[in-house]
């Protein structure tokens, strides 16, 4: 495997980080995860300006242009000769000294990996997945933003081992004033009556490109939307219940908390939004070719 590391394409074995690396030391980086299909790169754009956003709201320089990573991940995929697959895209504050400043960290590190993911085993995209919600909340926007994709995970990891320990594979995380916020990776919609639902973003989730691209396709099936604060009971009523991200993609809940989701089954509309996307990932994207 061919690895993108601060302007090189690099063997694995030669990818390699120093120990003073910010990003290692205090998890002072972001980064973006996108998936490829068909040898096309979805929504590489949307990707790259969120990146460049979280890394300005952290006041980390990332030096180089929007256009030029979009060129290295590009030919970071097209290096390692993958139809489909998944990019991890790292920006880390670089290497420093001890002590948290950042402005004793000369220039930002970047690396791309290309490879794949697979988050949930295949039975559960066919038959839903059950999860619980983490004891864990989501840190408050003073704390730390949670429109931010930064190296910082540990909250959502611990929420995930809740979700592990209970012997469930996903777990929702809600915000301090106990309103959903998304789960540990994936943000979180509902069905009811016929109307999609989803938390808003200032209730803690992440602006997910997945996410929109649901919105966009409520749209496009006439399904009507609304972007709301919910609670737990929202969850509990729905008729139908599911996941995005890049890495799960669209992947229906069935049960929260041992609690049966609607008929306990994945639900139509679920199943028609599921179609859509996989009908628009694989005749849309940026060409690697
Ligand atoms: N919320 C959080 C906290 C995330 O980390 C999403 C929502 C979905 O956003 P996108 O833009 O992907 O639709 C994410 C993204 C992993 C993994 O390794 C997780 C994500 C992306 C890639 C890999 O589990 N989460």
């Amino acid at each position: 495997m061919k690895i993108w590391l601060d302007g090189e394409l690099v063997e694995e074995s030669a990818a390699k980080i120093s120990v003073f690396d910010h990003g290692l030391l205090y998890g002072d980086g972001v980064f973006e995860g996108i998936r490829f299909y068909k040898r096309r790169i979805f929504r590489l754009e949307e990707h790259i300006r969120r990146l460049f956003d979280s890394a300005r709201a952290i006041v980390l320089e990332i030096p180089w242009t929007p256009e030029e990573v979009s060129r290295f991940v590009i030919e970071t995929v097209a290096a390692n000769g993958l139809d489909d697959g998944y990019i991890r895209l790292v920006v880390t504050r670089g290497t420093g000294s001890m002590g948290l400043s950042p402005y004793l960290c000369k220039r930002a590190s970047m690396f791309i990996i290309a490879s794949t993911i697979s988050l949930y085993p295949a039975e559960h995209y066919e038959n839903g997945l059950s999860v619980i919600t983490a004891a864990t909340r989501r840190p408050a926007p003073g704390a730390l933003m949670p429109q931010v994709k930064s190296l910082n995970y540990l909250n959502n990891i611990m929420a995930k081992v809740e979700a592990i320990q209970a012997g469930a594979l996903e777990a929702v995380m809600l915000n301090e004033q106990g309103y959903v916020a998304e789960c540990t990776g994936d943000n979180v919609f509902i069905l009811r009556d016929g109307v999609l639902h989803t938390p808003q973003v200032s209730d803690g989730a992440l602006d997910g490109i997945t996410r929109r691209v649901i919105l966009e396709l409520a749209d496009q099936l006439g399904i009507p939307k609304v972007e709301r604060s919910m609670t737990r009971y929202d969850l509990f009523v729905a008729d139908e219940f599911f996941l995005t991200g890049t890495a799960a993609e669209v992947i229906p809940v069935v049960a929260l908390d041992r609690r049966v989701i609607g008929d306990g089954k994945p639900g139509p509309l679920t199943g028609r939004f599921i179609e859509a996307f996989k009908q628009l990932v694989t005749t849309t994207g940026t060409p690697i070719d």
